[in-house]
């Protein structure tokens, strides 16, 4: 793997002025865009850990999300670059309470980028909202991001929900988020976890296949 030092540098110090040049002159010397958007995000970690030792702040954090959304900007029309909609549907969120949606847009772009329809319902979304729109679009797949340790435990909340509305049996469950893990996912009942991206495009196909 090609890296990316230069760039993942700046989005840790959170200095959004060369992020865009930065990203396309990483395309134009031939790294492939996962693998520059698996490196940011193994920066992005590095700056939630200098947050949680106190050396930065709310404000920084800020920074360098703006930053990776900089350098998303410039990634995602090689991102999603495909038919769309030939491999089934997907509704996609940020459970209740969770405003992070980097990495939710991301696992979008993908999917996209794949031939999913992906309905983004954004972020700090209801278990409600889950269920309406579950009705309304008739997805194969619902994806739920959680970032947050205090937020995981929604996406059972969510699939408790649509179990009671009589809708579980009609989508399969994928979750993911930093803190989230297989384990978790399947104690809360999901049928599916994805650590990234890219593992989100195998397990999605898998599990339209399978349905
Ligand atoms: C950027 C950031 C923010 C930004 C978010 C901007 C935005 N629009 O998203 C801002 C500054 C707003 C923010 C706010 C807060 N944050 Co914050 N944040 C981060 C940070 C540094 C990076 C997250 C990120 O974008 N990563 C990059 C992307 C590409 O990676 P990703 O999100 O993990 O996504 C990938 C995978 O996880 C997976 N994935 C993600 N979603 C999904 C969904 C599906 C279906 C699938 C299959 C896969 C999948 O694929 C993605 C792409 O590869 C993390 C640190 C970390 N380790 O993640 C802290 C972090 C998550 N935040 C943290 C905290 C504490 C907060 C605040 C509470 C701070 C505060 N005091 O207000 C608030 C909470 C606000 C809220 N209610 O949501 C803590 C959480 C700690 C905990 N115990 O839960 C972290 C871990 C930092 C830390 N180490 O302390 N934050």
């Amino acid at each position: 793997m090609r890296d990316c030092s230069t760039l993942v540098k700046k989005v840790i110090e959170g200095d959004w002025k060369e992020i865009a040049n930065l990203t396309q002159e990483e395309i134009e010397s031939g790294t492939k865009p996962d693998e520059i958007i698996l490196q940011l995000q193994a920066g992005m970690e590095a700056v939630g850990e200098k947050y949680s030792s106190g050396e930065y702040f709310l404000p920084d954090m800020m920074k360098s999300a703006r930053c990776m959304n900089i350098a998303f900007e410039v990634l995602k029309p090689l991102v999603e670059n495909s038919s769309v909609g030939s491999l089934g549907k997907v509704v996609i969120g940020t459970v209740k309470a969770d405003m992070h949606d980097i990495g939710k847009n991301i696992v979008s772009g993908f999917l996209k980028g794949v031939g999913f329809e992906v309905i983004d319902l954004g972020s700090d979304v209801s278990e409600d909202r889950f269920a309406e729109e579950v009705i309304r679009h008739q997805p194969d797949i619902v994806g739920l991001s959680s970032l947050l340790t205090t937020t995981m435990h929604e996406i059972g909340v969510v699939i408790k929900k649509l179990e009671e509305k009589g809708l579980r049996s009609r989508v399969k469950v994928i979750a993911g988020g930093a803190p989230v893990t297989e384990k978790f996912t399947r104690s809360m009942g999901a049928d599916a976890y994805a650590a990234d991206g890219g593992q989100a495009v195998k397990v999605c196909k898998q599990l339209v296949q399978r349905s």
